[in-house]
């Protein structure tokens, strides 16, 4: 007994002699979680999930020790209602956050103005500060919660900081920076814009050299500066970058490469973009890096998602991207628009690149993160359920049974304000102004191509009804029609 104690007494002595970092990092209760939430990156944008134009090794590379999610999900079709649903675990309609900040109110208002026949409810611009975060709960379990990159769920009085984060860097209210090259300031749409705090660095210098700098660098930079820091604390950081939303702008030598590489043979079509993809790529390569550097990848969970489908729509005469072979893309309800690139990497059991096909949702990312930390859920109002029996290759009957939903009542583009069901392969979706129904089978048209509303009606009423109960338990806002509006 007395020799196991004393061999106990130097096991110790040694290990905090050599690394106490190292030491605390392996408590295993508590590993060091990291969500990568890329914007508007498209469901075959990697190389892992298809893509042929654009290229990502390091991506591919963590996909071969992930779990690769096929059918996961974005709760939103863009970006604020789905990052406010990965924030507090409920669905976008449940929150009334159903349209991205900028648009929220003031697109009502515009459209009364313009006379439109159908007028969009009004919703929130900002995340209330009464909701329960992901990173308070963790918080709660003395994790370092740190949130580096895009938040556009909020102003300023409704920042990372309000919703449980120790640390926040270059957070923004906006969805996009006005440039991707240092100092990220510039006018848009009239107004002046800037990327939060990345004007001076650490020492406290203002204007250091950082001539031609790029954001998705830099924010990895400073993700890797807080993992340096956060020493013996398990650590959340919320990794997002604002990457490949646009504009799309990109370093001149990766745009080179990829214009050489275009063949009319491709889906993409658009060399800047590819390249953005690149140097997402790149910087999860280096992030990886830093984490076996500092030996504690074995103790750190790696989510690399997106927050909406890719962007179908032309930048500067440019087709941004192809979400082959899913129909439509951001902001859309087909699976183009909310279908999103997910793999886990879970070292307590670490995936082969295997394909889960099970849906999960980015509501299922609080209650997920809440049971491996090992914090009792008590929130009775979320919707989002724990997928980490996935994650430890269980089967999940409960996640196989349940239906997803959606409700975008909003206009983007040729997207009209529709709300959506998924259950088991069958998928629903209802058009607010004229209540046309279009009901799809997944398994064998995953491109909603064939409308079997009139040729399947019980299972078209079945879902119908489904949706509408869902819809007024959430509280979901409808369309209305405008009083003022005259048919011209
Ligand atoms: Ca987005």
């Amino acid at each position: 007994m007395k020799n196991t104690i004393l061999n106990l007494l130097l096991v110790s002595i040694v290990l905090s002699s050599y690394s106490q970092t190292q030491v605390i990092a392996q408590n295993e209760s508590k590993p060091n979680i990291i969500f990568i939430v890329t914007d508007d990156l498209g469901w075959s944008d990697l190389g892992c999930y298809g893509a042929d134009l654009n290229e990502t090794p390091n991506i591919d590379k963590l996909a071969e020790k992930s779990m690769v999610f096929t059918n996961s999900y974005a709760a939103g079709s863009v970006c604020s209602p789905t990052r406010a649903s990965i924030m507090t675990g409920k669905t976008p309609a449940k929150l009334n956050y159903t349209v991205w900040s900028e648009a929220a109110t003031g697109n009502a208002e515009e459209r009364r103005l313009r006379g439109s026949k159908y007028l969009e409810p009004l919703t929130l611009e900002n995340l209330p500060l009464e909701e329960i975060s992901i990173a308070e709960k963790l918080k709660s379990k003395d994790y370092l919660t740190a949130h580096v990159g895009k938040w556009h769920i909020g102003d300023y009085m409704h920042f990372p900081n309000t919703q449980g984060f120790d640390v926040s860097v270059a957070s923004s209210q906006r969805g996009a920076p006005p440039s991707f090259f240092y100092p990220y300031t510039g006018i848009v749409y009239d107004e002046f814009r800037f990327v939060g705090d990345l004007g001076m660095d650490a020492d406290g210098k203002y204007f250091t050299n950082r001539e031609g700098e790029y954001l998705t660098d830099r924010l990895t930079d400073e993700a890797m500066k807080m993992i340096e820091d956060a020493g013996s604390r398990p650590f959340f950081l919320n990794l997002s970058y604002y990457n490949v939303h646009v504009p799309i702008e990109a370093k001149a030598e990766d745009i080179t490469y990829f214009k050489n590489k275009l063949s009319s043979e491709y889906h993409h079509q658009n060399e800047t973009y590819a390249a953005m993809v690149k140097n997402v790529d790149d910087n999860v390569g280096r992030l990886l890096h830093k984490l076996d550097e500092l030996g504690i990848s074995e103790n750190t969970i790696v989510v690399f998602t997106s927050d909406n489908g890719g962007v179908i729509q032309k930048y500067k005469d440019k087709v941004v991207t192809d979400n082959f072979p899913l129909r439509e893309g951001k902001g859309s309800l087909y699976e183009g628009g909310i279908r999103i690139p997910t793999m886990i990497f879970y070292p307590k059991n670490p995936g082969k690149g295997q394909q889960i096909d099970v849906p999960i949702s980015t509501i299922d990312y609080l209650p997920t993160v809440m049971e491996i930390a090992g914090i009792p859920n008590d929130l009775d109002n979320i919707e989002g359920e724990s997928f980490l029996p996935l994650l430890k290759g269980e089967e999940a009957k409960s996640l196989e049974n349940r239906a997803l939903y959606w409700h975008f009542p909003h206009y983007y583009y040729a997207v009209k304000p529709v709300s959506s069901i998924r259950d088991g392969n069958w998928k629903l979706l209802e058009y607010l102004e004229d209540g046309h129904i279009e009901l799809y089978n997944l398994a064998d048209d995953l491109e909603e191509k064939h409308n079997l509303a009139d040729t399947e009606p019980l299972k078209t009423n079945e879902l119908l009804s489904k949706l509408r109960k869902w819809k007024t338990n959430v509280g979901a806002k409808g369309i209305r029609q405008n009083p003022n509006y005259k048919k011209q």
